[in-house]
């Protein structure tokens, strides 16, 4: 089985993966990996800290000469602004004069609830670890299992629909995405560059007073095949994996699956897609007219693109900040500011790909299952055949 979980502070010394699961004799191709690191660092309205930081992986255990060796994988990603925070942040007990306590709790953000629970005098503690900062760690060991689904044809991308009030009212052909992931300068992950414009001047108009804005993005995995998740048990449901997967990142406030939302208020007719026989070029004869379950039918994935959204809310630091309260004096108070983006959503969108690439593979190997890369694509290969012998 799968698994997986991440360690680290926003500026402690480093962040750790694990994943644990993956079958031996899979290529890991480091390079990759970094540069999924470095597309979720991309974006219009990312703050100062990415011009420090430069991720890259740097692998501790499971892979030895470019394999993996079925062994936990553990990955480490340092902070370089951990020479900063050193002092501010000691592991051991340090000096407390040196503490930069987070004052006043930000609304959206994590800052009071966490203290409330973890019983922190301030939110210091709460801001290191909510912070969108971890997703980085998700995004080096979603590459793994990115590099594992390619052995099966199957790849996972995203791209930007909307940012604040700008939006992409079309749907956006695989290889249009596919184009904007080789980009090596990315302004906001937008196939259509008008659009982008338009997101543009958003993320303009919140950086000029102090605001912050949200927007949209939407993963695409290509080429998975029917039979991925089961409508068996609710647990086990392949949106429910996805809607939670995605759900996870931080700011995301909203998933879904196709076109979801709109289906809600359409009669039957205009949402569900029809379907006809005699396709070429697919792992069946079977075809539709169009894919608003994007790909997903009973909780099963139904052989078309698989198509996810992420509804991000606007970043919760402020330069102008809303109304608070200060932990230590209880005195209404504007809320604690510090150095922060004000869009990031063509960066959760990378995050959430290694989220849907994590969800997949963990699907595709409770289904093909094998502890050697051999053994789980015979098992796959067997299992094309027996839907081309449908
Ligand atoms: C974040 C605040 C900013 C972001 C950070 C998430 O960091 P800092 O406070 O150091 O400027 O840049 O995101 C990342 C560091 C990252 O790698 O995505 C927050 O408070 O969530």
């Amino acid at each position: 089985m799968l698994r997986y979980f991440t360690s680290g502070e926003s500026h402690g010394e480093a962040l750790v993966a694990f994943l644990s699961g993956v079958p031996a004799g899979l290529h890991v191709d480091e390079q990759f990996i970094d540069r999924e690191l470095w597309r979720r660092q991309q974006g219009y309205g990312r703050g100062g800290r990415m011009k420090i930081e430069t991720d890259k992986i740097h692998v501790l255990s499971g892979v030895r000469h470019g394999m993996t060796i079925g062994s936990p994988i553990a990955i480490l990603l340092k902070n370089k602004d951990w020479e900063n925070w050193k002092e501010a942040l000691p592991v051991g007990e340090g000096d407390f004069a040196k503490h930069k306590p987070v004052k006043s709790p930000r609304p959206g953000h994590a800052d009071l609830a966490g203290v409330l629970k973890y019983n922190f005098s301030e939110a210091r503690y709460v801001l290191e670890r909510a912070s969108a900062r971890e997703s980085a760690a998700r995004v080096a060991i979603g590459g793994i299992a990115k590099l594992f689904l390619r052995e099966f044809g199957i790849e996972v991308l995203s791209h930007v629909i909307s940012v604040g009030a700008a939006t992409l009212n079309r749907e956006v052909p695989w290889d249009d995405i596919k184009i904007l992931s080789t980009k090596d300068d990315i302004l906001l992950s937008c196939a259509d560059v008008d659009a982008e414009q338009g997101m543009k001047e958003e993320v303009d108009k919140v950086l000029r007073i102090g605001d912050s804005v949200g927007g949209v993005f939407e993963v695409v995995a290509h080429n998975v095949p029917p039979g991925l998740g089961t409508y068996a048990q609710w647990d086990e449901r392949l949106d429910a994996l996805l809607a939670a997967a995605v759900m996870s990142l931080q700011a995301v406030k909203g998933v879904e699956i196709g076109s979801g939302i709109q289906a809600a208020s359409s009669p039957g007719s205009l949402v569900h897609d029809e379907i006809a026989y005699d396709a070429e070029n697919s792992f069946t004869k079977f075809s539709r007219s169009r894919n608003n379950a994007g790909g997903i039918e009973g909780g099963i994935s139904n052989g078309q693109e698989i198509r996810v959204r992420g509804y991000l809310k606007p970043i919760s630091t402020l330069r102008r900040p809303l109304q608070s309260v200060d932990f230590a004096t209880r005195e209404v108070v504007k809320a604690a500011y510090e150095r922060s983006d004000v869009c990031v959503v063509p960066a959760a969108g990378v995050a959430a790909e290694a989220m849907v690439a994590l969800t997949l593979a963990r699907c595709a190997l409770e289904k093909f299952g094998g502890d050697s890369m051999l053994e789980t694509q015979r098992n796959f290969n067997g299992y094309l055949q027996q839907l081309k012998n449908f």
